[in-house]
C-alpha cells in the first residue's frame, strides 16, 4: 500500500516555467492544482544580481501563501559555485562561502526549509592519482559543508546535498553520507533519480542507502544514456522498485518532479506539466505495474 503522504506531496520545480517570471510560474503551477514546489535557481538569480532578494522574498512569501502552494525546497547556484567552493584560491573560496551563506539566508527569508546544493568540485591536478583526487574532493566537501551547516542551523534551514551527474566523488550516496556525518542535524541528501540512473545506480538502492537522510528529491527519468529530465515512466528507471524503497524508508515527501518546459512556447510548458503529473500519479498509485 502506498502511504497517503507520498501522493499528497507531489510537486514541481518552477524550472518547468522558466519561460516566465517566477510569480507567473507559481500562479501557473497553482492553477493546475500543484500544491508543492521547488524554486529553481534560474528563477531567483536575477533578484540576487540586482540585490532585490530581500524585498522580493517578502512578496513571494505572500504570493505562495495566497496561492496555497508550499515551496519546500530551493535550488542554490551551481556550476561556477561548485568550483569556487573547492578552489585553492582562498579569496575566491571565501567569497563563494559567503555567497552560499547568503542563499541560506534567502531560503530562510522565503520560508523554505531546504536548500539543495551540488557537491564541491576540486581543481584537477595532473600530478595526483585518482584515489588522491577523490580523497581531496571528500576532504573539501566535508570542510565546506560543515562550515555552511553552522549557518544553516542558526537559520533553521537544512542543506540537501544532491548526488552528482558526473561519475566522480559525490555521484554515489555513500560519498554524500560521509559528508553529512559532519553535521547530521543540518545536512541531508537530495536524491536525483536521473543522475543516479545515468551512473547505473538504481534509485531504489540509492533511496535505501540514504534512509533517514533523504530530505529532498529531484524526480525525473532517462534511458541511462544521458540526463534527459523526462517525466517518470518515460525512461528505463524501475519506478515500482523506487516506490517500494520510498515506502520502506518511510519517506513521506516531498517528491519534486524536475523537468524542463520550453523556452519559447507556454503551451509546451503546460502540456509537459500535465503529462508529467499524469505519469507521476500513475507511478505513485501503482497503476503502471503489471
Ligand atoms: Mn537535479
Amino acid at each position: 500500500m502506498i502511504q497517503a503522504g507520498l501522493m499528497d506531496e507531489l510537486g514541481f520545480d518552477t524550472w518547468i516555467y522558466e519561460l516566465v517570471p517566477v510569480e507567473k510560474a507559481l500562479e501557473r503551477l497553482a492553477a493546475f492544482g500543484i500544491t508543492h514546489g521547488e524554486y529553481s535557481f534560474e528563477h531567483l538569480s536575477g533578484f540576487e544580481k540586482e540585490g532585490k532578494m530581500w524585498e522580493k522574498a517578502r512578496e513571494l512569501k505572500e504570493l505562495v501563501s495566497s496561492l496555497n502552494v508550499r515551496m519546500v525546497q530551493m535550488h542554490a547556484p551551481f556550476g561556477d559555485l561548485d568550483k569556487e567552493l573547492g578552489s585553492g584560491d582562498e579569496n575566491m573560496k571565501e567569497k563563494a562561502i559567503g555567497r552560499a551563506r547568503r542563499w541560506l539566508d534567502y531560503a530562510s527569508l522565503l520560508g523554505v526549509d531546504i536548500l539543495v546544493m551540488h557537491t564541491v568540485l576540486v581543481e584537477q591536478d595532473p600530478k595526483l592519482d585518482s584515489i588522491s583526487v577523490a580523497r581531496r574532493m571528500e576532504e573539501s566537501n566535508i570542510e565546506v559543508f560543515s562550515r555552511l551547516s553552522k549557518h544553516a542551523k542558526d537559520l533553521g534551514v537544512k542543506i540537501a546535498i544532491e548526488n552528482r551527474l558526473e561519475s566522480i566523488f559525490g555521484c554515489k550516496i555513500p560519498d554524500l553520507l560521509e559528508v553529512i556525518k559532519g553535521d547530521p542535524d543540518s545536512l541531508g541528501i537530495c536524491l536525483d533519480t536521473g543522475h543516479a540512473n545515468v551512473n547505473a545506480i538504481d534509485p531504489s538502492v540509492a533511496a535505501e542507502q540514504a534512509g533517514d537522510f533523504l530530505i529532498a528529491t529531484h524526480v525525473h527519468d532517462n534511458d541511462g544514456s544521458g540526463d534527459q529530465h523526462l517525466p517518470p515512466l518515460m525512461g528505463n528507471i524501475d519506478w515500482a522498485a523506487f516506490r517500494r524503497a520510498l515506502e520502506k524508508i518511510r519517506y513521506e515527501g516531498p517528491l519534486i518532479v524536475e523537468i524542463p518546459g520550453s523556452n519559447s512556447d507556454m503551451r509546451v510548458c503546460d502540456n509537459r506539466l500535465l503529462i508529467a503529473r499524469v505519469s507521476a500519479k500513475a507511478w505513485l498509485s501503482g497503476q503502471h505495474s503489471l
